[in-house]
């Protein structure tokens, strides 16, 4: 529905970037994948074998057709695939008692339950979205690779989880430049099975609708500090819940060494940190809580320049416009 007055019609100020404001609006993210997406990078394990490149046109195409609403075909995953989850799932298994945090123990084993996580077959997306809509309302949208944040942090303001269904490449299992079904699975679906951590998301997506591009680049920065690289505490002791270090063996035991920097939890400073997106973190922020997180982060969005604010209906699945010009 566009109006007269800009991109998002007559009831915002003419310079908000378009957002999506339902639920169907996130299918035009389908095909505005970045670099990954097709083609990949010279240094990808995977970049000179013609078999894995084909293999991962096979799957995006999956993504790229995909309407909302709709339930998400199944992948036939290969024995070179399936051994390649075998291999990253047993090493992970044995590191979550001692460096996952409380939520993401709970719920691992209501995976293996309910979703089949387990050696020997890779789970599902269309499995796990039914679950997790069940446990948080939040569910999966196949995608073909990386999104802009923009495009990304909008989906969250719907609960909605953009996850790629191709796995790493097999020469390195181990090892990934880039978001993958063992990540995904492993690292971030557990933690959107929690009520408090999926709250904490969306708050995040909600303060990136229709925000200028300097403040997406500012919750980006919190997002991955939080959601990809979070650590919290738990007790006495401290704990990891970010995704980027539940699904990396090397670095879920480094970031909780004394090796590197931990600070607390403050949006306004985290915002402002520069991070390496190839090496280990230098420096990790501690939320005390996903409820005390979520609450920082909504008083950080009051900060932005944003003129109007948002909320989600959930009985619509839309997007609401509060305090506009
Ligand atoms: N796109 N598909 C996908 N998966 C991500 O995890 C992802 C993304 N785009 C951007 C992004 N993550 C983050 O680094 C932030 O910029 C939000
Ligand atoms: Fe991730």
């Amino acid at each position: 529905i566009v109006g007269t007055g800009g991109v998002n019609g007559d009831d915002l100020p003419d310079s908000t970037p378009w957002f999506p404001r339902k639920m169907v609006d996130l299918d035009t993210f389908a095909d505005k994948v970045l670099e990954m997406g097709e083609e990949l990078d010279a240094d990808h394990p995977g970049a000179k074998d013609a078999v894995y490149r084909a293999r991962r046109s096979e799957i995006t195409k999956i993504a790229k057709a995909y309407k909302t609403g709709q339930s998400i075909p199944h992948v036939e995953y290969t024995k070179v695939e399936i051994d390649t989850w075998t291999t990253v799932f047993n090493k992970l298994i044995t590191m979550f008692p001692d460096y996952a945090c409380r939520e993401h123990q709970y719920v691992f084993p209501l995976l293996i339950q309910n979703c089949g996580y387990r050696p020997g077959a890779i789970p599902q997306l269309d499995g796990v979205s039914k679950f997790l809509k069940d446990c948080t309302g939040f569910t999966l949208r196949p995608v073909m690779g990386l999104l802009t944040s923009r495009d990304f942090l909008n989906g969250l303001a719907f609960r909605v989880f953009h996850s790629t269904q191709y796995i790493r490449h097999h020469s390195r299992p181990l090892y990934t430049p880039e978001p993958d079904v063992c990540h995904e699975l492993l690292g971030h679906v557990p933690l959107f099975a929690n009520p408090d951590f999926a709250d904490f998301s969306q708050e995040i997506g909600l303060a990136s609708l229709g925000a200028s591009d300097s403040d997406i680049e500012r919750l980006a920065t919190i997002y991955w500090f939080t959601v990809e690289f979070g650590i919290c505490r738990q007790g006495d002791q401290l704990k990891a819940y970010g995704a980027g270090l539940l699904s990396s063996f090397g670095e879920l035991e480094y970031c909780l060494s004394d090796k590197p920097e931990i600070r607390p939890f403050e949006p306004a400073k985290v915002a402002q940190q520069k991070y390496p997106i190839t090496e280990y973190q230098p420096v990790y922020f501690v939320a005390e809580s996903f409820k005390d997180a979520q609450m920082k982060v909504r008083e950080f969005a009051n900060s932005c320049s944003r003129p109007f604010s948002v909320r989600y209906n959930a009985y619509t699945e839309s997007i609401e416009i509060l305090n506009s010009k």
